[in-house]
């Protein structure tokens, strides 16, 4: 089983690379964005496709065990999306992502957001090609899921944490919650903001605006 495993996670490397490279050629910023089910991954997007509409080319790869709803989602706030339905798996992989690209198309230069499968688990370990993986983390999960579900956290360069609209009616401590994400991963950056009410939002917007201009200044030199 390990064996298999490490031959399975070895070819998906090698076509992450392959993702990689195609992005860096068309000078695209592409970002994994995970979490477990209903942390708010589409809402988020939803809002910043419409928050930056005129400014950046965003596009999306929706990444769902089954159905077209979230691609639907994202149609109806502006972006160019397409459905990878990943049936029995629980995560994308790099090989998914490619086939994906081929219908999407993005433009030079772009913004590629993947929503990944609702799951703090498996896309931990799966490469899609991204410069960055992006953990959502919902304030009714509770603070100490950075700790009992490290790897996810240790891929993660940015935790967004969100819903913090509804922290007075949870336990749910923010600090906790940074505290623990920084154990397993010390360079992890954190930002607390709520896809509802927008409270938060410009710190995120900011991070992006900056990662899609260095993007475009390391590939141009
Ligand atoms: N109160 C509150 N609800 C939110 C917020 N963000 C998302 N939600 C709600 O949480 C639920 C799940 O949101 P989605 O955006 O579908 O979550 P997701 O991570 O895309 O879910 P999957 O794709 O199934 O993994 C929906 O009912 C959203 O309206 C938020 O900031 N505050
Ligand atoms: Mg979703």
């Amino acid at each position: 089983v390990i064996e298999l495993e490490t031959r399975i996670l070895a070819k998906n490397d090698a076509l992450a690379a392959r993702n990689r490279a195609w992005f860096a050629g068309r000078e695209m910023l592409a970002l994994n964005l995970v979490s477990s089910p209903g942390a708010g991954k589409t809402t988020l997007l939803e809002r910043t496709i419409r928050d930056f509409a005129g400014e950046l080319a965003i596009s999306v790869l929706e990444g769902d065990q089954a159905t077209d709803l979230d691609r639907d989602r994202i149609r109806a706030a502006g972006a160019p999306a397409i459905q990878l339905n990943t049936g029995t798996g629980c995560h994308l992989e790099a090989d998914m992502v490619a086939r994906g690209l081929e219908q999407l198309r993005p433009a030079f230069g772009s913004v590629l957001l993947i929503e990944n499968v609702g799951n703090l688990v498996c896309p931990a370990m799966f490469d899609l090609g991204e410069r960055a993986k992006i953990v959502v983390l919902s304030v009714t999960e509770g603070d100490d899921k950075p700790v009992k579900y490290p790897h996810m956290f240790a891929a993660a360069k940015l935790m967004l944490i969100n819903k913090i609209d509804l922290l007075p009616h949870v336990d749910f401590g923010v600090e906790r919650a940074i505290d623990h994400a920084r154990r397993i991963n010390p360079g992890i950056e954190a930002m607390y903001l709520s896809a509802r009410s927008g409270e938060g939002l410009a710190a995120w917007y900011d991070w992006l605006r900056h990662e899609a201009k260095t993007t475009r200044s390391t590939l141009t030199g």
